[in-house]
């Protein structure tokens, strides 16, 4: 979230599109209902299936999965035609006055650089602003040049006509403008509206660009780094947003710093391209801060042995062959015998990945399999024959599956972080039964074990192992107090911090400022460095008060960074330094210092005068509607159709089937034929949660097991007198790579949309059974969701997928 949790309160308009919260984050859905209840707020919900939010929402709407773009591309049109947006904002702390590159092209939905054989676009060097001979970027204050980016994006989302829109999304016009109108409100500087979002957008092969489309609107309505207003994110387990923080994906370094490449194996040129000069005079440019991030994260892992003379242990970084080695990848490897082993922690991949054949026949292929989980499930099982559920041959399968049983979160200490990128100390509630050990236990004896064959044996490339830095009390187990505290930082050495004070050797550090390049501090996530100080735990924290009454909770927990609980809250003022309006004031200048009620995003002594912009992580200071190299399939956001689409052409392209789906989208070769096509398969299907369950886990509980016992799919009443069902019948839903078997429930919540002058049906699927636990055995819902992802997160479409229905 750019926001918080709390701040939802201070929003006068909340749009939930793309995520059900008052289902999947019920808790923190009682914001939604205190900003209705005492700021008069306005709640808007946009999703294929009237939900459990839609029943509470001011206004409802209904859109075909994987059109979203379409509706906020309509939406930004409909902004900039009529002139509803907060010019002062956009004018001073956008990009809208940029001259972009003349080799930036888009035709007939294809941007300038595409390969089509390779399906990548391999030359970006159009996708950028022009830079003047001084290095700084060229701008044109009046916004007439034809080659700025406001004209760039009005020219581009020109297309984007209330009749196409609608005609895409299959939401009546009348609605569509409805909600557009009441959106454009939030152009006053006095009132925001804030963005929630999750799954609806992110599952698909376009999400990364629904999302930042979105991020355009709240730009242009002057909304991001306001109270009330914001992109927010409502994450998944509790602890996702910790995992992305601590640079759990393949190409990620804790913090947000990134892995090098193979052709990275300079040290120097590693850290100079990632330390970007400011490209506008007088311009903080946050990421010429990344060697001390950088060091400093070198340091925590291999404390001494990290010298300057070995540029800190650099070549013992793993350097990357290919961009990523993510979900989709791995199993693709592990399909074709690329894979010997596969140690699967707290993940029920057979259950969680789409097209659960494949998974399945991946994991068949193992010659081990570890799986770390304190149950038994469908993914430490899938070798067993179970009824028609997983219908394999078991005396085929020859992997060797080892189960280490681990406690779960309750029955020990750390720390989550939540949305709201608050790090929330938690307590163990009871000891983990029977031979569960916890996950740090397994983890450092198997680095123990592996450590010590590599000392006794020797092998390939045991530096990175050898050198590692491993300083706890009890080796075996390291306590969770003594890794937050080594997360956090401190000092290698005696130093002299940034503000002149002396740092003692040995001290927990206070923030990031105080990191260095010189191998004196030692910090294992530098947006996490605050969070253990020598004050204490900031993450147990639970002062709930609230001093200025604008729902910040400043000594409520810690939030990276810095204790900021809004990001680029500087644009919460104006130019001159005072809130854009005094009811929603964050920080602000007071002829000295920035100040507020939040801990400002800047460079506290910076004055407004000297004209230094709030996007400090941006190196020309400003948001960006133009995403320069950033994202795969473009600039700017464009509407492609999901992979499998029930109306089999983009409407915005009809004649470029190049430009159908998604150009720059995740899929290997060998998934095109496993994709249907709408003759075989009419209906989109869609896959959701229900507040009852917890994906795959929660069916182990008795309690979730009564509350919904048995499997179920959601059908429009159309569609089900079409196809003869009534409510209670067994129904067989299929896709071209399988089928389940589930109960029919006949609603009214889903309706047919008219979509490209056709009617479209969708199908509601909801994932949580499977053929472990104590509810009725059930299908993996990912039998039907074919194998390929988005072109940035490479997240899988497991929102949009065709599927048949027939009574069974
Ligand atoms: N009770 C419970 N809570 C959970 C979870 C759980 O399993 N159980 N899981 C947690 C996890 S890990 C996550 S990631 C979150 C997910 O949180 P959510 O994303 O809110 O959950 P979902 O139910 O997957 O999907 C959200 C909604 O997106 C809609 N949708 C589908 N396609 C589209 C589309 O193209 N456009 C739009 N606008 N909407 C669309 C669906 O109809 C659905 O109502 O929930 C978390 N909370
Ligand atoms: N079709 C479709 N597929 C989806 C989705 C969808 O909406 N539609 N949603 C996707 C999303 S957002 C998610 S997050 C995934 C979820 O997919 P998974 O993360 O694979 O699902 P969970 O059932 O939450 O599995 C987590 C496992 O962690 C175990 N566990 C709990 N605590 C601990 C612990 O402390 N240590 C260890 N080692 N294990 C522990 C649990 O017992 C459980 O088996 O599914 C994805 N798949
Ligand atoms: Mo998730």
């Amino acid at each position: 979230m750019t926001n918080t949790w709390t701040d939802i309160a201070n929003a006068n308009l909340i749009l939930v599109m793309g995520g059900n919260a008052a289902e999947a984050h019920p808790c923190g859905f009682k914001w939604v209902t205190e900003a209705k209840a005492h700021n008069k707020a306005r709640l808007i919900v946009v999703d294929p299936r009237f939900t459990r939010t839609a029943s509470v929402a001011d206004y409802y709407a209904p859109i075909r999965t994987g059109s979203d773009i379409a509706f906020m591309g309509g939406l930004i049109n409909y902004l900039l035609t009529q002139d509803k947006i907060q010019h002062e904002y956009v004018r001073n702390y956008t990009d809208v006055s940029f001259i972009v590159k003349a080799g930036y092209g888009f035709e007939d939905g294809i941007f300038s650089g595409y390969d089509a054989t390779k399906r990548l676009y391999t030359d970006k060097s159009g996708w950028g602003y022009e830079l003047g001979e001084d290095g700084f970027v060229k701008v044109d204050p009046t916004l007439q040049d034809p080659h700025c980016v406001y004209q760039l994006m009005k020219q581009h989302y020109s297309r984007y006509t209330p009749e196409i829109a609608s005609l895409t999304c299959g939401m009546p016009q009348d609605r569509m403008m409805k909600i557009w109108e009441e959106i454009a409100t939030c152009s006053t500087p006095g009132k925001t509206m804030t963005i929630l979002y999750a799954l609806g957008w992110t599952q698909h092969s376009i999400g990364s660009q629904i999302i930042r489309s979105a991020a355009m609107v709240q730009l242009l309505l002057g909304n991001v780094g306001m109270p009330g207003g914001g992109v927010n994110a409502l994450r998944g387990h509790s602890n996702i947003q910790g995992l992305t923080d601590l640079g759990l994906l393949s190409n990620a370094l804790p913090g947000y710093l990134t892995l090098p490449s193979d052709a990275e194996q300079d040290y120097d040129a590693y850290i100079t391209k990632r330390t970007q000069k400011p490209l506008r005079p007088g311009q903080l440019s946050y990421w010429q801060n990344y060697s001390k991030f950088h060091v400093s994260l070198m340091k925590s892992w291999y404390g001494a042995n990290a010298t300057a003379e070995n540029k800190w242990g650099y070549d013992w970084l793993p350097k990357l062959d290919i961009p990523n080695y993510d979900i989709l990848k791995m199993f693709d490897m592990m399909g074709k015998g690329q894979v010997n082993g596969y140690i699967c922690q707290g993940f029920n991949p057979i259950a969680a990945l789409p097209d659960k054949n494949r998974v399945m026949k991946a994991l068949a292929k193992l010659k081990w399999l570890v799986i770390m989980d304190p149950l038994a499930t469908e993914t430490s099982e899938f070798w067993q024959k179970v009824g028609p559920y997983n219908d394999v041959q078991t005396d085929a399968i020859q992997t060797e599956v080892i189960r280490l049983p681990t406690t779960c979160f309750a029955e020990e200490d750390g720390s989550l972080v939540n949305s709201s990128r608050w790090l929330q100390w938690h307590f163990k509630g009871a000891e983990g039964p029977g031979e569960a050990t916890t996950d740090i236990r397994i983890m450092s004896e198997l680095f123990l074990r592996l450590r010590k064959r590599y000392q006794e044996q020797g092998g390939a490339y045991a530096e990175p192992l050898l050198k590692l830095s491993w300083p706890y009390k009890v080796p075996e187990e390291p306590s969770p107090e003594e890794i937050a505290k080594e997360i956090n930082g401190a000092a290698t050495t005696d130093f002299t911090d940034f503000s002149g004070a002396a740092i003692k050797g040995g001290a927990q550090l206070t923030g990031f400022s105080q990191l260095k390049d010189d191998g004196s501090t030692a910090s294992g996530c530098w947006i996490f460095c605050g969070s253990w100080t020598e004050a204490g735990n900031q993450m147990a924290r639970r002062d709930n008060s609230d001093p200025y009454d604008m729902h910040q909770h400043q000594g409520w927990a810690w939030a990276w960074p810095s204790n900021r609980r809004i990001l680029y809250n500087r644009a919460s003022a104006d130019t001159h330094g005072n809130p854009w309006d005094p009811k929603k004031r964050l920080v602000w200048w007071n002829g000295k210092a920035w100040t507020g009620t939040d801990v400002p995003d800047f460079v506290v002594t910076s004055a407004p005068e000297a004209g230094m912009n709030p996007f400090i992580m941006n190196p020309e200071g400003v948001a960006r509607f133009f995403a320069v190299d950033k994202m795969n399939e473009g600039p700017f956001p464009e509407h492609y159709e999901p992979f499998e689409t029930p109306i089999g052409i983009n409407p915005l392209h009809p004649n470029n089937k190049q430009a159908t789906s998604n150009p720059a989208g995740r899929i290997f070769d060998s998934v095109w034929d496993s994709l249907g096509v709408a003759k075989d398969f009419p209906y989109a299907g869609t896959s959701y949660r229900l507040t009852e369950h917890f994906h795959y886990w929660s069916k182990h509980c008795r309690l979730n097991a009564i509350a919904q016992p048995e499997q179920f799919v959601e059908i429009g009443e159309a569609l089900a007198k079409e196809k003869g069902i009534v409510a209670g019948d067994r129904v067989r839903v299929s896709s071209k790579r399988g089928f389940i078997e589930a109960v029919a429930v006949v609603t009214k919540r889903i309706r047919p949309l008219q979509v490209n002058n056709q009617v479209v049906h969708q199908i509601g699927i909801p994932i949580h059974w499977g053929f472990t636990g104590t509810t009725r055995n059930g299908y993996l819902a990912n039998t039907l969701v074919p194998f390929l992802g988005d072109g940035n997160s490479q997240t899988p479409e497991s929102k949009s997928f065709l599927v048949n229905v027939e009574k069974i």
